[in-house]
Formats: structure tokens, C-alpha cells, sequence
């Protein structure tokens, strides 16, 4: 391959990607209210306490409500081009449902982006990052109550005309996949028996489906130059062997995610969709004009997060390690080494992934989520030497500018956590991801210092060659 053709474009957006709920902190300042990320002290794949009797890390984050110009200055000290954050709705709608937006939550967002703006620093923003209002779960029953739709919509109309000028960057829900595996955190879903029920799960899926479409509708209205993107967290799936059985799993298994970025880019159920609705009883109840709402609607570009692959075997022996080592479920590659959480480390898999995405949508990707999470040491000097996060990192932009080599279009890329943050999966600060250090551990204790990692000028050479110099 020539490397002419294997070069990022010019404007490409190199940055960074946090979510409001995992670094903010002020949990409960100048009027926000509760959000589910408040009440999962445990994390994503926990169940709420909604007595709050445990201590939460999210409720302090880093503090970056506070601090957050002397953490974009060292952002862009590394040459950010874009930062992705979430808003976080309790800010502007402390229950969900009020009839007027708080004026110093949308004010703490005007600061902040007025900073980032400052820097030339391009805002991309998530309108909704794994949190929603408790009240919207405790008087609504959250995702699975078309209501909810329609406070997602004024939500996302508040936020379009307060920050028009502003922001051309947006994305509809964060990893709106995962709302199978975490409906609670995806969706604001309770069960009765605590038993995962799909007719709910899917139900509220086409309400976000139809809020994210209007969502869509409205910021193209507001902000003529808007590009509205999706969001999924890809989890390609590898057939265990040849064995076409295997080869088949692969492929149902990897339904199960593209199926939510095929409704919000194509614009309609696919049938494999439909007939699995079918044969599993699952009544998804529509109002009339949704279908035409969802064609008419779709998505500008294809986010997505990618950390791993996953594997697929219908051999028996292999049933019983389903449930170990990744994020979900899966059977171990005998390829690849995993981070110390079990995450299969795969950087030739971004390729993969993003020529299928490529091939399927053909619109343009955004990988707005990528990294590894670590525990990071400091020495005595008070350096830390993060070599395997370079590493994972420089393997991973490397097969990105492969896939640009191979005819992808990729309009940008921010790894996740530039600056430690709240871990969504285990509610700590053990496993990092920063090129930034925060002194501060898992029970909050700690000076909250920033300290640059050995990464910090890595990425910042990376930005300022456009990824020539890896
Ligand atoms: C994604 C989420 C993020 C983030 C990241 C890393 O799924 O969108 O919010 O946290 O994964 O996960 P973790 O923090 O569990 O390591």
C-alpha cells in the first residue's frame, strides 16, 4: 500500500472523549438533579441503590466542574482539534420533566465550551452518556414509557438552540447498543424478578430509536451545519473456527449490535430484526409515523467506541467460558493478549471494524472512543512510564490508518479518557486511561493533582505530525 493513500486528511478531529457522569463530580451543585449514574455506585453492570447508603466515586468524579480550564489547557497543550463530553440532562432538567431548564447548568456548558472554543478546540457532544434523570425511572419506569420521548426531545431542542452557535458535532446516545447487556444504565429499565426482559429492552430501544431520529430532525432544523451521528459500542465477533455453525454465531451474535446503527443509519428494521420479534413473542408497539419519522431521520455519520473483539463458538467444551474474560460474554481468542480486565486486545480488529461499518453505511466514521485501561504506577520522581498505553495506542491509529489506506472515510479520532476518570464498569479509579494522571484513588482520597504520563507528549507528537509520525 502506497503511503499516499495511507495519510490522515487534513481537519482530521484528534482529541479526547469523557462522559459528564464519570468526571464532573458536583453531583449535586447549583441545582442538578439525581441521574441513574448517582445511584449505580458500583457501576454499569450493577444493580441502583437508590438509598445512596454506598459510597459512589461518580458523586465527586475528578471534580472537573471545578476544574475543568486547567484541564483543557492541558488539552490543548497536546493539540486537541475536538473534545467529545456528554451533557449531563440532570444539569438542565434536574427531574426529567420540568417545564424550565436550569439556567446555571446550561451556563456551566456555555463556560466550559466557550473555553474549549478558545483553543480551537472543536466540542463534540453526546446528548446522553449512560445517565438519565431518576425521576424519569421512578414516575415514568424510564426507556420503556413513550413519555420519556418526548422529554429526550425537548432535552435535546434546549441544548440544539442554547449552543448554536457553537457546536456542529453531535451524537444521539452513547453506545445505545449497550442497553442489552446494562438496560438500567442504557435504558433506565427495571425488572420485577431482576430477570432481564426483552420485550421491555426492545421496547425502549424504539423509543430511543424515534428520539434519536427526532432528535436528528430537530438539531438539522437548528443548526443547518449540525452533523448528528450514532453511537455503538462495536463488538465484532469472530467465528471460534471454520465450523460454519461458528461461522453463523459470529454473525447473529454481531446482529445484536449492528442491528441499532442499521435503524439509525438505514432508516428502518431490518427483517432479521423483525422475524426475531416475531418468533420470540416480542410486540414492539409503534405509533403511526414512526417508520416514516426513522427513514426520514437518519444519521450524518457512524460513532462508535471499539476497545475489543469477541469470539463465537457453538463447541460445547466451550460453553462454560462464556461469561469470563471480556466486558460481556465470550469465548477466549487464543490470539490475543487481554488487559488485566480481560479485554481482548486486538488492534487489527479496528481495521476490520471499521471497513465493515464502511461497507455497510458508507458514511463516515468517527471513532469517538479507544484506549486501555491500566493501572498506572507512579515513581518515585513522580514520572509515569504508561509504555503499554502507547503501545496499545500506536497499534490501534496505526490499523485506523490502515483502514483509511483501505477507502474508509474516518473523520476523526478521541481516544477515551484522555484524563483519568470514573471507570464505567467498576465505578473506580484503579483502571485508567488518562495521558493525564489525577491523584486520587477509589474511595476519593488524594490530592486530585494532574500529573502529564509519558503519554502525554506521545499524543501531542501524534497530533501535531497528523498521525504521520507513529
Ligand atoms: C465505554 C463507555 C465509557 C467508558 C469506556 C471504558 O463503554 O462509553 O463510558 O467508561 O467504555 O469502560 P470502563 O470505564 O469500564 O473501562
Amino acid at each position: 500500500m502506497s503511503s499516499q493513500t495511507r495519510k490522515f486528511p487534513d481537519g482530521f478531529l484528534w482529541g479526547g472523549a469523557v462522559a459528564a457522569n464519570q468526571l464532573e463530580g458536583a453531583y449535586q451543585e447549583d441545582g442538578k438533579g439525581l441521574s441513574t449514574a448517582d445511584v449505580s455506585p458500583n457501576g454499569i453492570m450493577s444493580p441502583p441503590d437508590f438509598s445512596m447508603t454506598q459510597f459512589n466515586l461518580y458523586h465527586e468524579g475528578i471534580d472537573f466542574y471545578h476544574k475543568y480550564k486547567e484541564d483543557i489547557a492541558l488539552f490543548a497543550e497536546m493539540g486537541f482539534k475536538a473534545f467529545r463530553f456528554s451533557i449531563a440532562w440532570t444539569r438542565i432538567f434536574p427531574n426529567g420533566d420540568d417545564q424550565e431548564p436550569n439556567e446555571k447548568g446550561l451556563q456551566f456548558y456555555d463556560d466550559m465550551i466557550d473555553e474549549l472554543r478558545r483553543y480551537n478546540i472543536e466540542p463534540v457532544v453526546t446528548i446522553s452518556h449512560y445517565e438519565m434523570p431518576v425521576g424519569l425511572v421512578k414516575n415514568y419506569g424510564g426507556w420503556k414509557n413513550r413519555q420519556v420521548v418526548h422529554f429526550y426531545e425537548n432535552f435535546a431542542r434546549t441544548i440544539f438552540t442554547r449552543y448554536k452557535d457553537k457546536v456542529r458535532f453531535w451524537m444521539t446516545f452513547n453506545e445505545i447498543n449497550v442497553l442489552l447487556h446494562a438496560p438500567f444504565t442504557g435504558g433506565g429499565l427495571l425488572f420485577e424478578d431482576g430477570q432481564k426482559n426483552e420485550q421491555d429492552i426492545y421496547q425502549a430501544a424504539h423509543h430511543q430509536f424515534v428520539a434519536s431520529a427526532l432528535a436528528v430532525k430537530a438539531g438539522h432544523e437548528i443548526i443547518p451545519v449540525s452533523q448528528i451521528g450514532c453511537m455503538i459500542a462495536s463488538m465484532i465477533t469472530y467465528p471460534y473456527s471454520s465450523r460454519p455453525d461458528d461461522m453463523f454465531a459470529a454473525l447473529t451474535q454481531d446482529r445484536k449490535t449492528l442491528f441499532f446503527s442499521d435503524v439509525q443509519s438505514r432508516g428502518y428494521y431490518p427483517t432479521y430484526m423483525s422475524n426475531y420479534f416475531l418468533e420470540n413473542n416480542i410486540d414492539i408497539k409503534m405509533e403511526n409515523g414512526d417508520l416514516e419519522l426513522l427513514q426520514e431521520n437518519t444519521v450524518d455519520y457512524i460513532g462508535f467506541s471499539y476497545y475489543m473483539s469477541f469470539v463465537a463458538s457453538t463447541a460445547p467444551e466451550h460453553e462454560a467460558a462464556r461469561t469470563a474474560g471480556n466486558l460481556f460474554e465470550g469465548v477466549k481468542n487464543p490470539y490475543l493478549q487481554a488487559s488485566e480486565w480481560g479485554w481482548q486486545i486486538d488492534p487489527k480488529g479496528l481495521r476490520t471494524v471499521c471497513n465493515q461499518l464502511y461497507d455497510r453505511y458508507q458514511k463516515p466514521l468517527f471513532i469517538v472512543e479507544n484506549g486501555l485501561g491500566a493501572v498506572d504506577k507512579v515513581e518515585v520522581d513522580g514520572s509515569i512510564n504508561d509504555d503499554y498505553r502507547i503501545e496499545y495506542l500506536r497499534e490501534h491509529i496505526k490499523e485506523m490508518k490502515n483502514a483509511i489506506g483501505d477507502g474508509v472515510e474516518i473523520m476523526g479520532y478521541t481516544s477515551w479518557g484522555p484524563i483519568d476518570l470514573v471507570s464505567a464498569s467498576t465505578a473506580e479509579l484503579k483502571k485508567r486511561y488518562g495521558f493525564i494522571y489525577v491523584d486520587r484513588d477509589s474511595q476519593g482520597q488524594g490530592s486530585n493533582k494532574r500529573i502529564k504520563k509519558k503519554s502525554f507528549d506521545w499524543y501531542k507528537q501524534i497530533i501535531a505530525t497528523n498521525g504521520d509520525d507513529l
